[in-house]
């Protein structure tokens, strides 16, 4: 089976975004692929965060990738801080990274200009490198990835070329590279059309943990009165008639996106029902859809955060499976950069 790697970081509540473009397509590719789903934590102290909050966000995280259908017969599920070899492999790659690769990477020019001098730790700029480690560990296939994942997985890529260039090739097997490739370099997996959600105050914005505004996003533990408040107050516009992809409409499009990926409909049904409603007809559509969608897995994440011993358990066997990947790959890296091993 080709395998998959991809998570989550626990920032904050996961939301609709969150969901729809990440952690529900795991459910199919849990049944194609060998698929391990790890909690970004050590990504998640890259700007400034509550230390009080980042366990209970870690747990939480992994309680929702269970209630979500995440199953654990055929996926592993582990926090990243507790397989150590992420660190590790990090730190090996960053001495084969060069730093110009780093600061051209768009995300760290963005997120270090919002947050100030002051807050911009090196992690912000190192944290394409643990990417790398994250996904070249598991010798992974095939890595999911949005739009803004793209530069960093290119990253990836060049750096496990050039590490099996300057570590695993010919050139190096007579100083004692191994002589053969050490990463497999993965390939992106673009997700389903539509599935990049938006904000719900503003259409050109994507939905995120860490917007300032809570009405900006539907978190999937919302309770029903929230999101029925929120839908009520989100962004619309005053035109009659609803309609995908007109990009002067982008509320309308995402709206509609939202509807057909909650109600399991395709997007020509949706186009049929909703063409020529109103927002007063349209709105408590959607607000049912979503409340009838995210209940079950409302209700599941609570039995599954209840039960401590049984999410441990689960935490514990997913990262012992996935150590036993990630210390193999380890190994033949610090074989093949020459390192006295014990
Ligand atoms: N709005 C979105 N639409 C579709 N997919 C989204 N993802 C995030 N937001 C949307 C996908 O969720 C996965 C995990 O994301 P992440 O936690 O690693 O970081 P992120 O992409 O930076 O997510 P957020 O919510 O915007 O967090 P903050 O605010 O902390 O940066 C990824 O697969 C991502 O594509």
């Amino acid at each position: 089976k080709k395998r998959i790697v991809s998570g989550v970081q626990p920032t904050g509540s996961i939301h609709l975004g969150n969901y729809l473009g990440a952690i529900k397509n795991w459910i199919d590719l849990q049944n194609t692929y060998e698929t391990l789903f790890f909690i970004v934590d050590l990504h998640a102290i890259t700007l400034p965060y509550d230390t009080q909050q980042l366990s209970k966000a870690t747990r939480d995280t992994a309680a929702i990738y269970l209630a979500c259908g995440v199953d654990t017969s055929k996926a592993s599920v582990f926090v990243q801080s507790h397989v150590r070899a992420h660190v590790e492999l990090m730190w090996l790659l960053s001495s084969s990274t060069p730093i110009g690769w780093l600061n051209r990477m768009i995300q760290f020019k963005e997120k270090s200009r919002k947050a100030g001098d002051e807050n911009v730790g090196v992690a912000l700029l190192t944290y394409p490198v643990l990417m790398a480690s994250d996904i070249l560990l598991y010798q992974s296939d095939f890595v999911p990835v949005g739009e803004d994942q793209k530069q960093h997985l290119e990253l990836t890529r060049e750096l496990a070329e050039r590490v099996n260039y300057l570590y695993g090739g010919r050139k190096w097997k007579k100083l004692g590279g191994c002589g053969g490739p050490i990463f497999k370099v993965p390939e992106p997996l673009i997700p389903p059309a539509g599935a990049r959600i938006m904000s719900l105050t503003d259409g050109l914005a994507k939905m995120s943990k860490s917007a300032p505004s809570d009405q900006s996003r539907i978190n999937l533990l919302d309770p029903k009165d929230v999101i029925a408040n929120k839908i009520k107050r989100c962004k619309t516009d005053s035109l009659s008639g609803l309609e995908f992809d007109n990009p002067e409409r982008p509320e309308c499009n995402n709206l509609l996106s939202v509807y057909q990926l909650v109600s399991g409909k395709t997007k020509e049904e949706v186009k049929q029902e909703c063409q020529n409603m109103n927002w007063g007809t349209f709105k408590p559509l959607l607000t049912d859809a979503l409340i009838d969608h995210l209940h079950p897995i409302q209700v599941r994440y609570g039995e599954i955060i209840s039960d401590s011993a049984y999410l441990d358990g689960v935490l514990e066997e997913g990262s012992t499976k996935a150590s036993e990947i990630a210390d193999a790959t380890l190994n033949n890296v610090y074989q093949a950069m020459g390192f006295l091993r014990r």
